[in-house]
């Protein structure tokens, strides 16, 4: 495949309703969306970086910096056998998962195209369906949280995760676990709490939570390690992990007992594949993550999920939860039974919506071979 040219977008969209975690709330977002042409195929690719750098260290500002300024001029004009081959081609950039995973999973779209094949089956997933779950921000009160879980497990959601912080959380699990005894539920604080708080995050212990993710600070393993050895909960590991070193690390210092898979948190799907891989191995449960996606990222998350390893619900949910009109048609859907079909045409299996797109982009940048050249 010869990388002939690569064009980023940034689009603005507003959010249905605002999302609030420990770090902040979320009412739009700016994505950077990227296209890679490949011997004449366009694949897609999202950016999952957030405007502000509360949930890692990257934004949709430095990850428009680092694409323009290093990814692209490192890939353009290239010639690669496999999209597999990206992270060595940016092997020099360090960190900045983020923005190197929108241009590689682009490139793995256009491979699947190219070959003719789904995304998940190049990927090597055999799912033809996979099991969704929903994240809920943090509510006013436990009543209006309750209602939202209602509404989400009546539209079939097998699982619930509730976003907590200090002071948004105990009252908010018992209220929700008094009203559903049986479901599948978990919690997350992105790193909102320290060691010191383990007395305080055992009490979640007696609502038997199908794990508590990433409730210390973003890039500490230790002290993860050390909160795993004194509560029953599962600790599921998001933010702390940008690579399978890293995933290794984890395991084996026991910090976690399950991982969630993000992605752009990752690098994308070829470090994706290493550590569901090396999860698997470990026998560490894994589930894919989300980043409030449009629909690109929605489907690059369905393709990954169709994965072995990946045996628990993850955040990927029907675009109407967060967008009244999405960028890729059809929409993504969730059936009543709380899954989602995995798309049989090649590629990401999603029609982009170039028109729509078009709309809501604000600025972009492009490069071309022949530029490159001259
Ligand atoms: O930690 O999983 C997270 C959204 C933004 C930043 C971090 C997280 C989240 C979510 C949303 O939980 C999951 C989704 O996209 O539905
Ligand atoms: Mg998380």
């Amino acid at each position: 495949m010869k990388i002939e040219s690569i064009i980023l977008r940034e689009v603005q969209m507003r959010l249905k309703a605002p999302f609030e975690t420990s770090f902040g709330i979320s009412d739009h977002r700016r994505i950077i969306l990227v296209e890679v042409v490949a011997d004449g195929v366009s694949g897609w690719g999202e950016v999952t970086a957030s405007e502000t750098p509360g949930y890692n260290s990257e934004t949709t500002d430095t990850a428009w910096h680092v694409i323009s300024d290093f990814v692209a001029p490192s890939l353009i004009g290239k010639t690669v056998s496999a999209a597999s081959e990206c992270p060595g081609l940016l092997a020099a950039i360090r960190g900045h998962e983020m923005a190197k995973s929108g241009v590689e999973n682009a490139l793995w779209d256009a491979e699947a195209q190219i070959t003719g094949i789904p995304l998940s089956r190049l990927l090597g997933g055999t799912l033809n369906e996979i099991a969704s779950g929903v994240s809920l921000g943090i509510r006013e009160n436990p009543q209006s949280l309750l209602k939202k879980v209602e509404e989400e497990l009546r539209s079939g959601y097998q699982r619930i995760k509730l976003k907590i912080k200090p002071g948004k959380d105990l009252e908010y699990v018992a209220a929700v676990r008094r009203e559903f005894p049986n479901i599948l539920l978990s919690v997350d604080a992105n790193s909102a709490y320290r060691l010191k708080d383990a007395a305080h995050l055992r009490k979640l212990d007696e609502h038997k939570l199908l794990m508590i993710e990433q409730p210390l600070n973003w890039d500490d393993i230790y002290a993860h390690s050390r909160l795993q050895a004194q509560i029953q909960t599962a600790i599921c590991l998001d933010e702390c992990i940008n690579n399978a070193r890293h995933a290794l690390t984890a395991i084996e210092l026991k910090a976690c007992r399950i991982i969630n898979i993000k992605l752009g948190r990752v690098g994308g799907h070829s470090e994706a594949l290493h550590v569901e891989q090396l999860c698997r191995t470990y026998s560490i449960p894994v589930w894919c993550g989300g980043m409030l996606e449009t629909g690109i990222g929605r489907a690059h998350n369905i393709a990954m999920s169709t994965l072995e390893g990946f045996t628990l619900p993850g955040d990927v949910s029907a675009s109407r939860r967060y967008w009244n009109e999405d960028i890729i048609e059809p929409e993504v859907e969730v059936t009543s039974k709380g899954t989602i079909h995995v798309p049989k045409r090649p590629g990401i299996g999603y029609a982009v919506r170039r028109d729509r797109i078009e709309q809501l982009t604000v600025r972009t940048n492009n490069w071309s071979s022949q530029r490159t050249a001259a």
